[in-house]
């Protein structure tokens, strides 16, 4: 059994699917992070970066228990222990990782700050969000441009590149990318958005992610950008 902490955002919605495409038996924990779950200290024994996703798989390797923290790292072991969208062939694999390290240090970060800086901050920065809107507008037509040469990230087959990407590519909008812009991209979005498993997992938490979709309070901008988030960070370089 592998306890899942999440919460339904990007990185949560990536192990969501995963779990639910390779059927691994497991049980949902949630983690509010707006409202501060992420600082428990029962949390920050398993994360300690204190951010969903996480996950402690109770049967792991040699049959002791592992915890992980990272969605990148989390898509790799589910990899592996199901043996499942990570291919074995050399180029194909590579071809994998790289579209899975490209998501985890460009699509994931740009486009939170890109979220950040047009959604979140009171403050309404224009260079901040210029800044961030052009990379995600520029991140969208990398992409376009590989989903015109393949139909997955990695080529012909869905693998975990496509598993992280695409619960990112979700309200594009929002970040100032329309699908309508990026025709491969949409047909990608639009064959992996009706596989059964990405509905099940898109649907975890549904009722909470309501929350998430509004703007957030004043005191949920102190536990996640402000005081809170940061007194610890203190704490821990202290
Ligand atoms: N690189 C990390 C990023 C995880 C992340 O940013 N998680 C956010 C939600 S999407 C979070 O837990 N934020 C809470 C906080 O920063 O306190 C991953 O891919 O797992």
């Amino acid at each position: 059994m592998i306890d899942l902490h999440t919460w339904p955002t990007p990185n949560g919605r990536k192990i969501h699917i995963m779990l639910e495409e390779t059927g691994l038996p497991y049980s949902v924990h949630p983690v509010n992070t707006r409202s501060g779950d992420q600082f428990a200290p029962a949390f920050l024994k398993i994360s300690a970066n204190n951010k969903i996703p996480a996950i402690v798989d109770r049967d792991g390797p040699g049959g002791k228990p592992l915890a992980l923290f990272e969605s990148g790292a989390i898509l790799l072991y589910l990899a592996e222990k199901s043996g499942r969208f990570l291919p074995r062939e050399p180029h194909t694999r590579f071809t994998t990782l790289q579209w899975l390290m490209f998501q985890m240090s460009g699509v994931g970060p740009m486009f939170g700050q890109a979220s950040h800086f047009r959604a979140y901050s009171k403050d309404q920065h224009g260079y901040s969000i210029e800044r961030y809107t052009n990379e995600v507008m520029r991140l969208h037509r990398v992409l376009d441009i590989r989903l015109g040469e393949a139909p997955y990230l990695a080529g012909d087959d869905y693998t975990i590149a496509d598993i992280a990407t695409f619960p990112w590519m979700v309200n594009g909008a929002k970040r100032g990318a329309r699908l309508a812009d990026y025709p491969n991209v949409k047909r990608w979005y639009e064959a992996i958005e009706i596989r059964p498993a990405v509905v099940r997992g898109m649907a975890l938490l549904a009722e909470e992610r309501k929350s998430l979709d509004q703007t957030p309070t004043d005191a949920e901008r102190e536990v996640m950008f402000g005081t809170i988030q940061h007194q610890r960070n203190q704490k821990v370089s202290s």
